[in-house]
């Protein structure tokens, strides 16, 4: 070949390349969380991350702020394809894949790591298995946080504080039956309208952890916190099957590993926030309360524990978490 040919080889094989780069549009990635968050600071460092490691041939977007629609939505997005990647709490996906109910039963894990020790093992790699069937690949496990309870004008002191008030709980059923249990009423609202329940005045209390109490200002609210920490829960990083299966084995490969180290680092940046968000919140007139014994409590929960000790669904995963030694 001559030099001038191969000189226009050389061009064609460049502009071939720049169309191509220009056609792959960016994958989204939906999170409901604000700038700032620790979910929200992985994430976007994983896109740069993925971005850098496999040569732009992966490009992520991130869109924050629940902008692209509330969770239970993103839910479906993620599972149809139309957004390509998302971070979820563990309730909406285990409405999808019902064996992942056994990890977000209530007072199960006394701390994150003995949660994170499942998961980084045997256990999460079979709930990753399942939850790709059902249509999320997940990229990494993020910390969910304790989810306690927080009122306005009501200070909950005891089992018995909880009869008759409205509570604010996501749409999943661990959620509604363990605010049944306690004798409240729970109101399915999504996150992002939890405020504005507050202010009108449609609910009394809600449950979460520190961080989203503070970040999503309910706060300025409920000045009534119950340290229940009822529920240790992991969050996910996932991608839709869908959209999975049309990336190169090598760059799977490369968004797992990027996925994984966002996740350590979600989880790093999680302690310190805690911290910040429990001053930010004592600043601002908040009250911390504990309970002294959580035996009537964890009695009141006997029936949602049955009913998952006798699933199917979730049996094993109860008897390997039984068998890890952690309860
Ligand atoms: C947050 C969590 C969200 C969502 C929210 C809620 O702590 O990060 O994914 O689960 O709670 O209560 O709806």
């Amino acid at each position: 070949m001559n030099a001038s040919r191969k000189l226009l080889l050389a061009l064609w094989v460049s502009l071939v390349q720049a169309a191509t780069c220009q056609a792959q549009a960016p994958l989204k990635l939906w999170n409901i969380h604000p700038d700032g968050y620790p979910v929200s600071v992985a994430l976007n460092s994983f896109a740069e991350d993925v971005k850098k490691i496999t040569d732009s041939r992966v490009v992520i977007e991130v869109f924050s702020n629940g902008v692209l629609g509330d969770q239970p939505k993103a839910v479906q997005m993620v599972k149809s394809g139309e957004v390509e990647m998302a971070e979820f709490g563990l309730g909406p996906l285990s409405q999808e894949v019902k064996s992942m109910n056994a990890i977000n039963l209530p007072f199960l894990f006394a701390n994150a790591e003995q949660m994170f020790r499942l998961l980084d093992g045997a256990m999460g790699n079979q709930f990753k298995t399942r939850l790709e069937a059902g249509g999320y690949v997940v990229l990494g496990w993020y910390d969910g946080g304790a989810r306690s309870f927080y009122c306005v004008n009501k200070k909950l002191t005891g089992p018995r504080d909880f009869a008759g008030l409205r509570i604010r709980v996501q749409s999943t059923d661990i959620y509604l039956e363990l605010v049944k249990l306690l004798g409240a009423t729970p109101v399915a609202v999504p996150y992002k309208d939890v405020l504005a329940a507050f202010e009108s005045g449609k609910i009394d209390c809600a449950e979460n952890n520190l961080p989203s109490f503070v970040s999503a200002g309910h706060y300025k609210f409920a000045k009534n916190v119950f340290v229940t920490e009822h529920v240790i829960t992991p969050e996910a990083l996932v991608m839709s099957t869908k959209q999975w299966a049309k990336i190169a084995p090598a760059d799977q490969a490369k968004l797992r590993e990027a996925g994984q180290r966002s996740a350590l680092l979600m989880r790093q940046l999680w302690q310190k926030r805690v911290i910040e968000s429990r001053e930010i919140a004592i600043k601002s007139g908040v009250k911390f309360e504990a309970p002294t014994e959580f035996g009537a409590y964890i009695s009141r929960m006997k029936p949602l524990h049955q009913k998952y000790w006798t699933d199917p669904a979730t049996r094993t995963e109860l008897m390997t978490i039984l068998a890890s030694g952690i309860k």
